[in-house]
């Protein structure tokens, strides 16, 4: 049996970064190569500069470090994707056909599609939706997910390629920023809570949307990557579900341990693609075929949030001094 090599890409985004540190404790630096299109901040392991458009540069790189998993995260997300549509849908679609195409032509064992709530539009019941729900998205990046998740199923029935996808939702972490999306508020606003300054929310108050904490969204990833290929019954994406919240829930439960933090609401664009996502997911599916359970509910989420930036803030503070 060949040993395992993973090759991730957009390593350096809000979760890549985190997936990368885990599947290194997990495999081994050596075995897990962290591809992206910028420089890493920090270097933790083998690296190379890899635009997915480029598909000649991936071949290469599949060839020179023999690899046998992808974990294809390089993507432009919800809000920035509005912004661009057309180099959203050129990166998100030519990017995942490149995967796919190169999982076919080099034998990959397995491949990694993030897939997204953002599948969704208007239509569905908002309410634990369910996982065969109608998929009819309101942004260029829902779209493309939508199609990647079709692309997904074409090629595991055409080419046998193993392909796994999870629908996340939004994810909050402390390791880093998120990249450009409408669930992003849910991490910016610890951020403020925790530097002691107000917080301006871009959705309204009321706006309930699934989310997930980032060590559940990594547990999940690699539970399903690690799952006998007999328990993987869906080859388009896996609804997941966390916990939902709005920005009003979410504020009392900063406000349990920091009671002056104050919010003000502006919606701007991104309101209107909250507004077309589920409230809540059904994720039957994943729990019944390879046993998912989310650990983190709002409580636990923010007591960690908001421990780990406070060493992180008072960590900065003691460098610059
Ligand atoms: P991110 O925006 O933080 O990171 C994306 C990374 O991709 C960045 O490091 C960027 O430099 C890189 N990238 C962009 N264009 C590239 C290109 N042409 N070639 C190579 N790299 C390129 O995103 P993320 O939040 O880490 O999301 C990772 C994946 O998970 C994406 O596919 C996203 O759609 C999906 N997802 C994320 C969330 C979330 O809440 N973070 C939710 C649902 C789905
Ligand atoms: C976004 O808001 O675009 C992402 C997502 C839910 O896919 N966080």
């Amino acid at each position: 049996m060949r040993k395992d090599q993973i090759l991730i890409t957009g390593a350096n985004g809000q979760i890549g970064s985190v997936l990368t540190q885990s599947l290194r404790e997990r495999y081994g630096n050596a075995r897990v190569l962290a591809t992206d299109i910028r420089p890493p901040q920090h270097d933790t392991g083998p690296f190379e500069l890899l635009d997915i458009l480029d598909r000649q540069r991936w071949a290469a790189l599949i060839d020179r470090y023999r690899v046998t998993q992808i974990y294809h995260l390089a993507a432009i997300l919800s809000a920035n994707g509005e912004q661009r549509p057309q180099k959203a849908w050129e990166v998100n679609m030519t990017g995942l056909l490149n995967a796919l195409e190169l999982a076919r032509d080099r034998a990959i064992d397995k491949l990694f599609f993030p897939s997204s709530i953002a599948v969704f539009g208007p239509e569905v019941t908002k309410e634990q939706t369910p996982q065969e729900a109608v998929l009819n998205p309101t942004t260029v990046y829902g779209i493309s997910k939508a199609a990647g998740e079709n692309w997904c199923y074409y090629y595991h029935q055409r080419h046998g390629i193993d392909v796994r996808s999870l629908r996340y939702p939004g994810i909050v972490g402390y390791q880093g920023m998120p990249g450009g999306g409408t669930t992003d508020y849910a991490v910016d606003i610890y951020h403020r809570a925790v530097q002691g300054q107000p917080f301006r929310c871009f959705l309204s108050a009321r706006t309930t949307l699934p989310m997930i904490y980032m060590p559940d969204a990594i547990r999940a990833t690699i539970d399903l990557m690690e799952a006998p290929r007999n328990r993987i019954g869906l080859r388009s994406g896996y609804n997941l579900a966390g916990m939902s919240f709005n920005p009003a829930e979410i504020t009392r439960e900063i406000q349990r341990h920091i009671p002056g933090f104050t919010v003000e609401y502006q919606p701007d664009f991104r309101q209107a693609i909250a507004d077309s996502w589920p409230r809540s997911i059904d994720d039957r599916a994943a729990r019944e075929h390879w046993g998912w359970r989310a650990g983190y509910n709002l409580g636990r989420m923010t007591e960690d949030m908001i421990d780990h930036l406070r060493k992180k803030y008072q960590n900065e503070v003691v460098q610059q001094s």
